[in-house]
């Protein structure tokens, strides 16, 4: 991990800074090589200043448990676990078997060689599809000891209700950039260079109150309907002029879903194959944020261990946040 600095970092106005690089994207910016994308944010004076942070020794996980959703949203494989006797070998004991595991079948930081830009026909800094598909490119495995720093939460699903204009979030509505800005502004919190950013939207909380039913009904890929925050120009440059690491969301998507596959100006596009910038979904944030409400205090530090998966796509974020 080097040193980075942060004042030399290009504002997003000035990208991109390589002639064959795509509009709006960071390619080159923490070299032509690089595989690690905004992660780079997450430096090693971050990690000491995050864990002054750690006050009270309370810590809350914030994925969900592996199975969560029944069925998994967005058509995804429910995973088998069974139990492996030691029975044959005349002894007592058990190993774990996983079967169909989909990384993303629950909480999960969409990797950077989840989805690639369509126009550039490229993922981050330029990958391509077969380095995606035959290498290691890109995998998890390169986040796999370097997702650690300050967390902060923005309970964007709270300042909406105290605003008197709550989102449903069972629905595809959306948090404006102005609802964050104006959410941290409220929480007195400020976004410093190399943070963690998570954003409670409440579709979490919303989803684990429906019944079976419900929850099998809203499921499939083309049935879901989920709030989250505005796939905008001007979100991506806010978190990229503020050096933000990650974002990770309590919702489906991070965006609204359902959002467009084709549209190039999608969240997704924008963050992950743009600006090498994490996406995290399905978090748990309920604790977290009822326990930053009673402190007033929405930073902490965040652990992350993604699985060490060469070249995985996504991953669980295996992750905690300590106060
Ligand atoms: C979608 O937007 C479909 O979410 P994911 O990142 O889990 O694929």
């Amino acid at each position: 991990m080097s040193k980075l600095d942060f004042n030399k970092v290009p504002k997003f106005s000035q990208l991109p800074i390589r002639k064959d690089a795509p509009a709006d994207s960071n390619w080159g910016v923490f070299g032509n090589d690089d595989e690690v994308g905004c992660v780079n944010f997450l430096t090693e004076d971050g990690i000491v200043a995050a864990a002054g942070l750690v006050r009270k020794g309370k810590v809350f996980r914030l994925d969900t448990p592996i199975n969560y959703a029944s069925p998994p949203l967005f058509d995804r494989e429910p995973v088998k676990h069974t139990k492996k006797s030691f029975e044959s070998y005349g002894l007592l004991g058990f190993d774990d078997l996983l079967d169909s595991y989909n990384t993303q079948e629950g909480s999960q930081w969409d990797g950077l060689g989840h989805v690639g830009n369509m126009q550039a026909k490229a993922f981050y800094n330029g990958a391509t599809e077969d380095q995606i598909k035959r290498t290691n490119k890109l995998g998890i495995h390169n986040w796999a000891d370097r997702f650690v720093g300050r967390g902060v939460l923005i309970d964007a699903c709270k300042y909406r209700q105290e605003a008197g204009r709550p989102v449903n979030p069972l629905t595809d509505e959306k948090y404006t950039l102005d609802d964050l800005k104006n959410a941290l502004k409220a929480q007195r919190t400020e976004l410093k260079p190399g943070s963690i950013l998570l954003v409670r939207t409440g579709w979490m909380g919303a989803y684990l109150k429906s019944s079976a039913d419900e929850k099998r009904a809203m499921a499939p890929l083309n049935k879901l309907k989920a709030c989250g925050v505005e796939a905008t120009r001007e979100m991506v440059a806010w978190m990229w002029d503020n050096c933000v690491a990650a974002i990770g969301t309590d919702c489906p998507a991070v965006e609204p879903w359902p959002w467009d596959f084709k549209d190039d100006g999608a969240l997704h596009y924008r963050t992950l194959s743009l600006l090498g910038l994490p996406l995290g979904e399905q978090f748990v944030l309920d604790k977290l944020a009822t326990d930053c409400a009673d402190d007033q205090r929405y930073e902490f530090m965040l652990v992350s261990v993604p699985l060490h998966l060469n070249g995985g796509i996504a991953s669980p974020p295996n992750a905690v946040a300590i106060k």
